[in-house]
Order: C-alpha cells, then sequence, then structure tokens
C-alpha cells in the first residue's frame, strides 16, 4: 500500500539524505510500515538510525550536515518527542546548520472514522494546541502536511528552504490518519527545488571594498563561520596573502583561516582584554560574524571605517544586534570574496604596493609573536596539567587531518588556539550556546566521514549534557567510534568565574561552597565503557597525557571503540 508515509520516505530519498535520525513512537506507525515494506522489496532509503534521547538525533544531524553540507532528516514523537529536542534545536538554528525535522501529532479523530483514528489513552494526553509553536522560535519554516497528494511537494519545499541561506532547521507535522491515508505517487523534478543560488556583492560595493582594503593601513577581516564552506577559506586565504589583510577570527565556528599563516592574528572568544590587532585596525571588513566583538571589553578604533557581509546582515533573529558599519551587504562570502579579489587583479595595486609589503612585514612580525606566545602557553608545567599542554598533546598526536569538534566552554579559547588547524572542515563547534552537542555531532560527523579521526573535546559538565549513555551506545551500535577528551576541572567554572567577575568582592569570593561542583566526581569514561564498551583513561599529570592518548587512539583506530579520556586540569 502507498501512504503518505511512503511518499515521505520517498521524498527523504529523493532528495539525497542519508540519514533518518528516528525516535518512534505511535504517530509513526505509517513510517515504520514504509521502511519495512521499502527494505522487503528492496528499495533504497535512507539509512535508519535507532537514537534513544531526541537531541542526540538533532546533534547528529547537525554534525553531518557542518561536515557534508547536507540536511538530514530527524523523526520524533508528537509534542512531547519535539520538546525533548530541547536546545539542539536552538543550536542547529543559530549555528545556520539545515536539518530537516519530522513529527507526528495526535491522531485527530477519535470515533475510527479513519484509519490511524486514536485507540490509546496517551493520544488524548498528547494532543496540544499548538505543537509546531514548541519550535516556531527556532525553526526558518514550519509547517503541517494535510494531505498525501502534496506530500512531497512539502518536504522538497522545507529543506530547500533550510539549505537555502541563511541556513537552519525547518519542522514538518502530519497527523497519523494523513500518514496512513493511501495516496498516488507524484514525480518531483529534483532541480525544481535546489537551494536558492549564493548571492553576490553589486558592483560598486566590489569597488569600494576593493579600493578601501588597498588604501588601507591596517585592513582587517573579523570572521566567525566563513568556512563553513571551503571554498570560501580558500578565496580568503589568496585575497589576504596577495593584500597582505590580517585575518582575525572572532568566537569562531569553523577554521575560517590557516591559523598558521601570517596573515593570520589569532583568535578571541571570552578573554577579558582589548584584542591589539582589532584596535590598530582602520579598515575591517566584517565577514560571516555573529559576535565580531564584545564591544565592553574590545572594540574597534572609532574611526575605523567598517563594512559587514554576512548571509543575513539584519540578524533577524536577534532582538539586539548592531555594529558600526558604514555598510553592509546580504551577499555569500565566497561569491563576495572572489569578487572583490578579481576586481583587485583587475586594477592596478602599484600605488599601494609600498603600504602592501609595510602591512605584510607588520602581520607577519605580529604573527611570530603570536606563535611563540602560543608555544610558551604549552609547554609542560609539571606540578600540573594545563588545558593547553593537554590540547598541545592531542594536537600533535591526531594529526592535521582528524575532525575536532569543541565544547570546551571556559578551554573554547584554548581549544582554537592551541589546535592550530590549517585546513577547513577540521574543527567546529555548534554556533549555538547549548551545550551537549559535542557527542551526537561525533557521531554525525562520523558517518558524514567514516575515514576521518573524530575527537570531541568537552568540559566535565558539558559532558554530562550530552546525553553520553545514548552516544556511546550509538558509538558501539553504528560503529561510528570516536575519541572525547574531558577537560574535567571539577564542575561549571563558567558560571562560578562569572559570578565572582560580576562580584569581586561579594560574598562569591569568600567561598567556595557555589553549587557549581560535581564532587563526588563520576565516573565519565565508566558511564560510556557501560553503555557502549568505550575504553576509559582517567589522568591528571603532564606525565600521563601521552601514554593516555596513545591507548584511546589504539582503542579507536585500532578495536575500533570508542574512548574518553577524563583528564583533571588545572582551574582555568
Ligand atoms: C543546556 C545548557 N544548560 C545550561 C547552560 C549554562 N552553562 C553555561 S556554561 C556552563 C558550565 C559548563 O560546564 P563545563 O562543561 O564543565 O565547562 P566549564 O565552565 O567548567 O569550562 C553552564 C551550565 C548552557 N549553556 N546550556
Ligand atoms: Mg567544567
Amino acid at each position: 500500500m502507498y501512504t503518505t508515509g511512503t511518499a515521505l520516505l520517498e521524498a527523504l530519498q529523493e532528495a539525497g539524505i542519508d540519514c533518518l535520525f528516528a525516535n518512534f513512537g505511535s504517530d509513526h506507525t505509517a513510517i515504520i510500515e514504509a521502511v519495512a515494506a521499502a527494505r522487503e522489496s528492496g528499495q533504497p532509503i535512507p539509512r535508519v538510525f535507532t537514537v534513544p534521547h531526541e537531541a542526540v538525533a538533532m546533534s547528529a544531524a547537525h554534525g553531518y550536515a557542518q561536515l557534508s553540507g547536507r540536511a538530514q532528516a530527524v523523526l520524533v514523537h508528537v509534542e512531547c518527542g519535539t520538546q525533548s529536542l530541547a536546545g539542539a534545536v536552538h543550536n542547529a538554528a543559530k549555528g545556520r546548520v539545515p536539518v530537516l525535522l519530522l513529527a507526528g501529532t495526535s491522531p485527530a479523530t477519535q470515533e475510527g472514522e479513519l484509519r490511524g483514528s486514536r485507540n490509546e489513552f496517551i493520544q488524548w494526553i498528547q494532543d496540544v494546541a499548538d505543537q509546531r509553536g514548541i519550535v516556531r522560535g527556532y525553526v526558518r519554516y514550519d509547517h503541517e502536511i494535510r494531505f498525501g497528494a502534496n506530500a512531497k511537494q512539502i518536504v522538497h519545499r522545507a529543506l530547500r528552504i533550510a539549505e537555502s541561506d541563511p541556513r537552519g532547521p525547518v519542522y514538518l507535522v502530519a497527523s497519523r490518519e494523513v500518514l496512513e491515508s493511501e495516496t498516488s505517487p507524484v514525480v518531483i523534478q529534483r532541480e525544481h527545488w535546489r537551494p536558492v543560488a549564493p548571492a553576490a556583492l553589486a558592483d560598486s560595493a566590489v569597488g569600494a571594498i576593493a579600493e578601501a582594503l588597498l588604501a588601507a593601513r591596517r585592513p582587517l577581516v573579523v570572521t566567525s563561520f566563513l568556512g563553513r564552506k571551503p571554498a570560501a577559506t580558500h578565496a580568503l586565504v589568496e585575497l589576504c596573502r596577495e593584500l597582505a589583510v590580517g585575518v582575525l577570527e572572532s568566537v569562531p565556528n569553523y577554521v575560517n583561516y590557516p591559523t598558521t599563516d601570517p596573515m593570520y592574528q589569532g583568535c578571541q572568544w571570552n578573554e577579558r582584554q582589548q584584542n591589539e590587532a582589532l584596535a590598530e585596525a582602520d579598515f575591517i571588513v566584517v565577514i560571516d560574524s555573529d559576535v565580531p566583538w564584545i564591544p565592553t571589553v574590545s572594540r574597534p578604533s572609532p574611526d575605523a571605517r567598517i563594512v559587514h557581509i554576512d548571509p543575513d546582515p539584519l540578524k533577524l533573529q536577534m532582538p539586539l544586534w548592531y555594529i558600526p558599519a558604514e555598510a553592509s551587504y546580504q551577499a555569500d562570502a565566497c561569491t563576495a570574496l572572489s569578487q572583490v579579489l578579481t576586481a583587485v587583479r583587475q586594477g592596478s595595486q602599484a600605488e599601494a604596493s609600498a603600504r602592501i609589503e609595510e602591512r605584510r612585514v607588520h602581520y607577519e612580525r605580529r604573527h611570530a609573536e603570536l606563535a611563540a606566545r602560543i608555544a610558551d602557553d604549552e609547554r609542560d608545567r609539571s606540578a600540573v596539567l594545563t588545558s593547553e599542554f593537554l590540547t598541545a598533546a592531542v594536537r600533535d598526536a591526531i594529526g592535521e587531518d582528524a575532525v575536532v569538534l569543541s565544547e570546551a566552554v571556559t578551554n573554547f579559547h584554548v581549544v582554537t588556539r592551541h589546535m592550530r588547524r590549517t585546513r577547513p572542515g577540521t574543527l567546529f563547534t555548534s554556533g549555538g550556546g547549548s551545550l551537549g552537542w559535542c557527542g551526537g555531532a561525533a557521531i554525525g560527523a562520523k558517518l558524514a566521514r567514516p575515514d576521518a579521526l573524530v575527537v570531541a573535546m568537552c568540559g566535565d559538565g558539558t559532558y554530562l549534557f550530552t546525553q553520553p549513555s545514548t552516544v556511546h551506545w550509538m558509538a558501539r551500535r553504528y560503529a561510528t567510534p570516536f575519541l572525547q577528551v574531558i577537560f574535567n576541572n571539577g564542575g561549571w567554572s563558567a558560571p562560578r568565574e562569572g559570578a565572582r567577575g560580576m562580584h569581586p568582592s561579594g560574598a562569591v569570593s569568600r567561598t567556595d561552597q557555589l553549587d557549581t561542583d560535581f564532587s563526588p566526581a563520576p565516573d565519565y569514561g565508566g558511564i560510556a565503557a557501560a553503555a557502549g564498551g568505550a575504553h576509559a583513561e582517567r589522568i591528571s599529570r603532564p606525565d600521563e597525557v601521552g601514554p593516555a592518548i596513545e591507548r584511546a587512539l589504539a582503542a579507536v583506530l585500532g578495536e575500533r571503540r570508542s574512548a574518553v579520556i577524563d583528564a583533571r586540569v588545572a582551574a582555568s
């Protein structure tokens, strides 16, 4: 029987979706039947993953999309399964990551009028007035599939919106009666449903930016997520090397620029100090960034000229957002950078050549100073294990191609600085603020890039947010082993230090009883071992780091099982 459920599954397959991360309920009878029927008849369908927690399903789709650029599907149970996606929806929304979310609704009939009508008590309890309202503030599109006749068109429309800039999650629901209803197959022409083409800059903007880059004494690019498209990183490298433009990463979610390139001027997270490169810049191109600086801490010179290029320069999902840019452009970073580079090459650089060489020397010197500081910070301090030393040791052991997922909270800047990534697509953060992404994302990353060594680095508090029992159970079941490194600083440092920073001579400064510590500490690695047979290490001294990483990598790469290193680090 060809039902709306069959049509839905067919739409996912023809859209090129590889994974359906599913947490099933009684609303999904038609989909479970359609999957079984497809397998019986040998019809190709996406791979179905059993995911015991919805937030992990969402994070897996998030990680998969970050590595592949493509949306995957997540199927959850009515309104409560939607609630259980929790902050993982926020992460995909804030990180502009495309995900197709699907949910059933409670049956809409109760007398057996239609197949799928209510037959369990819970269907009264789970009936709510506005199920789509649960995620409406976070998705780019929400809709209800009301008929089988156009179910496929609605799925393709949703995916098109998810994958067009500014990208993000989309949410579709359908009642059990609709999913169970018989319908006729619809032929879809895939090329009619492609994402909207990337936007370019107007010629006048290209000329103005090219001219300003040549004329400036200290031109600087500030970016956070330009590297989501590796081609944009390549374009930025060409432009910055040719014109000697500095690059500052602010709260980077991706590898935006090779961090060992002489034009790279470092990254800034929550460090409580004015950034030097930002202060001395006289022309700044903010490109693909949500938080280019934090004005109460670090800001550009009031005389600096600023232009802004972004897929969503108005930041419509952020009630408070502005920067003092003289011009804002809605454009794709890669397209815009290539346009500017072409314009620069078509014009004459002769007049600017002395200026370009002077700033090249300047930025190279600054970069060398930064590299020396980084090397100094990560040296062995023998008595204590620092996060810098640990990160450097992991970096040296995993190589340049490993995929690192960072959710290190008060160590975010340490991971970005000391991982020293050189290639796009080798370091990610969620792009959102809801902790717990890195476990599911590691599964998704490993599925998207099965040959890669995947390494998740997170805080001890964050590890508990990831639903480690679900994550490590999945890692074994689906053969997606990864290395997880925990910066164990005894609990939640961020809120503790935040309170002390705000009240330096308040009561918080006179006590350790701030309800943010985790003593007695859980056996973090033991949780993963019990759930998925992971290899577990616990270390607290610098001399233990190397051998522990070696054993952990032997487990991941040799035995193909996950490994968790619980590293007791000095408080940051
Ligand atoms: C889902 C979610 N709940 C709560 C918070 C608030 N929060 C921000 S940082 C933090 C502490 C995280 O602890 P840990 O991972 O150990 O990092 P640390 O601060 O110790 O570096 C918390 C609870 C959050 N960001 N997300
Ligand atoms: Mg912690």
